[in-house]
């Protein structure tokens, strides 16, 4: 027999956040992936991100498509809006949703066969676009699910379990996210809490399309020697460009610095996030040379992590396409419908 349901018993001793809720009260399913799977710290990122930002679950919406990665939100943020889409069609039902209510907050979670071979195309218009959303790759370089081939971020001259080596060129979708515009992009390690929580933080508050590359190992056909997404391969070959703070608009900012150690960037939301650099002279405001870096150090055989380009100002889809300030659930019946009149007028404009 196996048991899904956690108890729903809360200790009254476990501490409670601004709006009243329990770290638990953003956990789901018990989880069905493999014992040591990276993809489960992931989730357990995004709970202690979205419980620290202090957001109501009901106000987030978990899209994903399929894959061992994209079963996942099933595992956590319980009490929010689900849709487990086609295999790589995640990018256009949230854009469709994000249109319809704008007031929700967005997290896409995919995998690298669900985001960089079928849902390719997917992910580069929604990023191109500016849809607001954490937008999240669970990257083990292969189909987990389908029982381990080589994907399309698998590395040139990574070696399979059965010692296969792959000779095709690997898709980057850090690479193609910085090139197709998107506002916010990161790269983590499942294996590193510590810089994913308060990357994660960052995407969600972000107000554009945020995209975070999550190297997250698949113990059961991609953590042998001679697979480049290992966890031995990526903590013995992670370079982090910088260690990055979230601090909440709200709060007093108290963390001591010396000058120049550090670069302040205050988001459109009032949040902040107080980069520190790790590498002398990066600029995570710079997308060309952040191209550059990456594919410099990707020739080299590291993995970067970190915040890599930010653009605190940006703008989404709804900004460009000027829509209206409600979520159309939320419109009156009038505004939904105007009425022949207002129809024949716009026809009337477009002859
Ligand atoms: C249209 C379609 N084609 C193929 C499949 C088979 N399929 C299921 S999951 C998957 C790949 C998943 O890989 P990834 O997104 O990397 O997720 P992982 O399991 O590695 O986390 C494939 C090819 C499918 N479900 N639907
Ligand atoms: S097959 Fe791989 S990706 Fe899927 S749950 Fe197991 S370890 Fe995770
Ligand atoms: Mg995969």
């Amino acid at each position: 027999m196996t048991y899904l349901a956690k108890p729903r018993l809360h200790h009254p001793t476990l501490a409670t956040n601004k709006v009243g809720y329990k770290r638990r009260d953003y956990e789901g399913k018990i989880s069905t992936l493999c014992a040591g799977c990276g993809h489960d710290s992931i989730s357990a990122a995004i709970i202690e991100a979205c419980w620290e930002l202090d957001i109501e679950p009901h106000r987030v919406a978990k899209l994903s498509g399929i894959g061992c990665s994209s079963k996942t939100p099933d595992y956590f943020l319980g009490a929010s809006h689900g849709f487990n889409t086609v295999h790589g069609r995640m990018p256009s039902v949230l854009t469709g949703a994000n249109l319809a209510n704008r007031d929700l907050l967005y997290l896409g979670v995919s995998g690298d066969g669900d985001s960089a071979s079928i849902g390719l195309g997917q992910f580069a218009h929604a990023m191109r676009r500016g849809v607001r959303m954490a937008y999240i790759v669970e990257n083990n370089g292969v189909y987990g699910l389908t029982k381990g081939q080589f994907s399309a971020t698998a590395d040139q001259g990574s070696k399979s379990k059965k010692g296969v080596l792959n000779t095709d060129s690997p898709v980057d979708l850090v690479a193609l996210a910085l090139q197709l515009g998107a506002s916010y992009v990161g790269r983590g390690f499942s294996g590193n809490k510590a810089q994913l929580v308060p990357l994660i933080k960052g995407a969600i508050s972000h107000g554009g399309a945020a995209f975070i590359d999550v190297i997250s190992p698949c113990v059961a056909f991609n953590n042998h020697p001679g697979s480049t997404k290992s966890y031995d391969y990526v903590r013995e070959h992670n370079e982090a460009v910088s260690r990055i703070d979230f601090i909440s608009g709200r709060e007093e900012i108290t963390v001591d610095i010396n000058p120049g150690e550090v670069m302040d960037v205050r988001q459109h939301d009032g949040t902040l996030l107080r980069l520190r650099s790790l590498h002398p002279g990066y600029n995570p405001g710079d997308r060309y040379a952040a191209m550059a870096y990456m594919q410099r150090h990707h020739a080299m055989g590291e993995v970067v992590t970190g915040l890599l380009y930010v653009d605190p100002l940006a703008t989404d889809l709804h900004t460009a396409l000027n829509t209206c300030d409600r979520p159309l659930n939320a419109l009156e019946t009038d505004a939904l419908c105007p009425g022949a009149q207002a129809l024949e007028k716009l026809n009337a404009s477009l002859r």
